[in-house]
């Protein structure tokens, strides 16, 4: 697959040019492209001036209730609790953050439990004790921590919210956003039958979607995907197994025969460790594979890469670990001739409107996930709530930050568990 030839330079700095002493966060990405050249972060000045002046975390264990249920190869859901991270600065500023890891550990190691101790043991006092001036090096608080990346994920994006407000610059452009909206379409889970899903499927055409991914698992493939590309021949139709199926003869066969439905892509079908096995299947299928859980870091990119082990990225915020790295995974992956697209993990609408402002870059080629909250949740906690409109989530281009107001009071009051803690006297 070629590269986009949309897609501009992302980061129109020279190799080893030297990160800006602003705190801008307009400041471009320090280098980005080719593994080897060094990564001027390393060399960031500790200047204490210019650093951000964080005068406290907290964190709010929020559940939201879904409109429907939603089940995949391995949960079903009628509720979902996401942890909600705000910061506040010495002037007032404020910035929040979504951990929008599941509450099991099916997608990926970690849970909601895992994320609370994470932030209250290590990322909340890291954040504090660090010193950044642009959200580009917020990260380095918790470099040294080993995964928990949706953890990581909730404290990079309440970092870059705040910087961005400082700054009264939106999350979009200063990531170097440039679509005003956002192609979106949905990701429909396993219904109890296949009329079941046709309904679904009918129901979100007409609210204005444009592209339809069904969750598939073993026994749950051939039948639904031929059923919807029966009734709509030119829908823009794409697959997602999370992973369950396996290099079993019959499971080899059930994806082979997907060939034949005119697909977008099949998302991880196997196992996020099996990235020869991806290479396999990849081989022998004309439509493209796109990975999802094998994917949560720049290595690991740098590896399916080189094994062409897919074709496609999905992209999520909370899967890599935050904005910084789903920024650099899109510019590798484009650079390297793949196509991405933004995913999500039901977010809020804090962790949403993170992911619409990832999305307005212009390498998201493929329509995302990124819905509106509408689709899951009746209530949401930004103003004005994420909506699409025909199909669009438009990209808040000209608000500060994530570009949406945060609903502090509906937080506070919904909140279950809550975490504080100022910096040390
Ligand atoms: O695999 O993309 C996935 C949701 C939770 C966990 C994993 C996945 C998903 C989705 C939903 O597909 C995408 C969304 O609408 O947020
Ligand atoms: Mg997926």
């Amino acid at each position: 697959m070629s590269p986009d030839p949309a897609t501009p330079e992302p980061a129109s700095q020279k190799p080893g040019s030297q990160k800006p002493e602003s705190p801008d966060p307009t400041a471009p990405e320090p280098t980005t492209q080719g593994a080897k050249a060094p990564d001027p972060r390393s060399q960031a000045p500790t200047n204490d001036s210019a650093a951000v002046p964080l005068v406290g975390v907290e964190a709010f264990r929020v559940r939201l209730p879904l409109v429907h249920e939603f089940e995949t190869s391995s949960h079903r859901k009628s509720y979902l609790e996401h942890i909600l991270v705000r910061l506040e600065d010495t002037a007032g500023f404020v910035g929040w953050g979504e951990i929008a890891s599941p509450s099991d550990p099916f997608y990926s190691a970690e849970t909601v439990d895992t994320c609370w101790w994470m932030l209250a043991t290590h990322l909340a006092p890291a954040v504090l004790a660090h010193r950044w001036t642009t959200p580009w090096e917020a990260d380095l608080a918790w470099a040294r921590i080993r995964g928990h990346n949706f953890a990581k994920a909730g404290f990079d994006m309440a970092c870059w919210d705040l910087a961005c407000r400082r700054e009264d610059m939106s999350l979009a452009s200063a990531l170097g956003g440039t679509r005003t909206s956002a192609p979106a379409g949905v990701s429909l889970g396993i219904e109890p039958t296949v009329d079941d899903l046709l309904a679904q499927v009918s129901h979100h055409l007409d609210d204005g979607y444009r592209r339809i991914k069904l969750k598939i698992a073993p026994g749950w493939d051939t039948e639904p995907v031929r059923a919807v590309r029966g009734t709509y021949p030119d829908l823009a139709l794409q697959v997602d197994a999370n992973g369950a199926y396996d290099e079993d003869p019959v499971h080899l066969n059930a994806l082979q025969a997907l060939d034949a439905y005119d697909l977008l892509l099949i998302e991880q079908p196997f196992a996020p460790g099996a990235l020869a096995a991806h290479a396999r299947l990849q081989a022998r299928l004309d439509t493209a594979l796109c990975l999802d859980e094998s994917i949560d870091d720049l290595d690991q990119l740098d590896t399916a890469m080189a094994l062409d082990a897919a074709k496609i990225l999905n992209i999520k915020v909370s899967r890599m670990g935050g904005i910084t790295p789903a920024r650099r995974a899109h510019d590798r992956a484009v650079a390297g001739g793949w196509q991405v697209w933004c995913g999500g993990m039901h977010e809020f609408g804090i962790g949403r409107a993170a992911n619409v402002a990832l999305a307005s870059l212009p390498g998201f080629a493929l329509p995302s996930d990124v819905s509106g909250s509408d689709k899951y949740y009746t209530q949401d906690v930004v103003d004005p709530p994420i909506r699409a409109y025909d199909g669009e989530v438009p990209v808040p281009l000209d608000r500060p930050g994530l570009g949406h107001d945060v609903d502090e009071d509906l937080i506070r009051s919904l909140a279950g568990d809550t975490f504080t803690l100022r910096p040390p006297p």
